[in-house]
């Protein structure tokens, strides 16, 4: 490190450039942390940035913060339009790490002469902060449709159907916000072609798209999340390919499979078949009183499922089950936005 006493007209202006962008970085490091802590409740990465703050704080010298005053500068409280439209947090979230690593890129360059040690943490921070950013963006985008689990009690899943896409849309616009696409028969390219479709339809209803048994065909279809069964690709495996922005939701009828589930970090669970059900012909029926003894302690969401009508859901409500997830009411009705209200109505009434 050089011999701060002696310092030329020169010195005194990098200084001055260096402490405003320790405070820019600080500045910005303090909004991360500040959603990482009260908007996802995620205390790794808290510590985490927490830590790059001190560092710089430590290194944020004395003789930085007296060349504060050295030159009037002019564009003191400048805000730029971009500033004013930022609106989500994901929008924040960019806009603060770019800020960070913009005025970590500038102490990097200014300090590598005078100060090669904090160039070199200046740096360093740089790099994690983009890493940091694509977590943070990740965990964001999966905290919503995680809200979209826990705000809605219907949970729709598509059989292979003519009119398939029809039947979707009615049923969005009665107001469903999660659709699963099921697609056990035909070719690879048809079934990729329909979940764009009907993700396309889902984004337009604000609603969660979630893909049965394929990673591959959720990841290229952009869907929200996944849906396993037992015999899929178990869950570690499917977090790995898919990160942590995508949802992982379970079947699970027992309880080994459900701890299981929990301690891998599943969003939600499918529990069942509650009832007999010809979609699942082979599937013995849990009934009521085994789900209630499976989901006694169950604090994610969780949806009951197998031969679900309108007419028994006053009676699985009365015994504690609150979300439902259906396929056959809604895929062989007539009429798939009147049944989808009807249902809708049911499960939030008091009955
Ligand atoms: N998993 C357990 S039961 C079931 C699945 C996929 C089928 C549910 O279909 P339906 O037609 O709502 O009984
Ligand atoms: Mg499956």
């Amino acid at each position: 490190m050089r011999d701060f006493n002696n310092k030329t007209p020169q010195d005194l202006r990098i200084y001055q450039i260096i402490d405003a962008n320790l405070d820019r970085a600080r500045e910005g490091l303090r909004v991360l942390e500040d959603w990482a802590r009260f908007g996802l409740g995620k205390e790794k990465y808290v510590e985490r940035i927490k830590n790059f703050r001190q560092i710089l704080g430590k290194n944020h010298l004395e003789v930085y913060k007296q060349s504060r005053n050295h030159i009037e500068d002019k564009c003191k409280g400048l805000i730029h339009h971009e500033q004013s439209k930022r609106k989500t947090s994901e929008q924040i979230i960019s806009s603060n790490s770019g800020r960070v690593q913009e005025a970590l890129r500038v102490v990097e360059e200014f300090s590598r002469l005078n100060n090669y040690e904090l160039s070199k943490i200046a740096s360093e921070i740089r790099y994690e902060i983009y890493t940091l950013e694509v977590d943070l963006l990740s965990l964001s985008k999966c905290r919503k449709s995680v809200e979209i689990l826990k705000e809605n009690d219907l949970y729709v899943i598509t059989d292979q159907k003519e009119h398939l896409l029809e039947i979707i849309e009615e049923i969005l616009i009665a107001g469903v916000r999660i659709i699963q696409h099921r697609f056990k028969a035909g070719s690879d390219k048809d079934h990729l072609q329909e979940a764009i479709q009907i993700k396309n339809l889902c984004e337009r209803y604000n609603s969660l798209f979630i893909i049965n048994d394929r990673v591959d065909i959720a990841l290229a279809s952009n869907a929200d999340g996944i849906h396993l069964g037992q015999d899929d690709l178990d869950l570690k495996s499917a977090r790995k390919l898919l990160g942590y922005s995508k949802i992982i939701g379970i079947s699970a009828n027992n309880e080994i499979d459900i701890s299981n589930a929990l301690k891998e970090g599943c969003d939600y669970i499918g529990i069942g078949p509650v009832f007999e059900t010809t979609t699942k012909k082979n599937k013995k029926p849990l009934g009521i009183e085994k789900i209630k003894t499976l989901t006694k302690d169950l604090n994610i969401p969780w949806f009951a499922i197998g031969g679900i009508k309108s007419k028994n859901i006053s009676y699985l409500k009365r015994n504690g089950v609150k979300k439902v997830a259906l396929i056959s009411q809604l895929m062989n009705s007539e009429h798939p936005k009147e049944d989808a209200i009807m249902i809708l109505k049911e499960l939030t009434y008091e009955n």
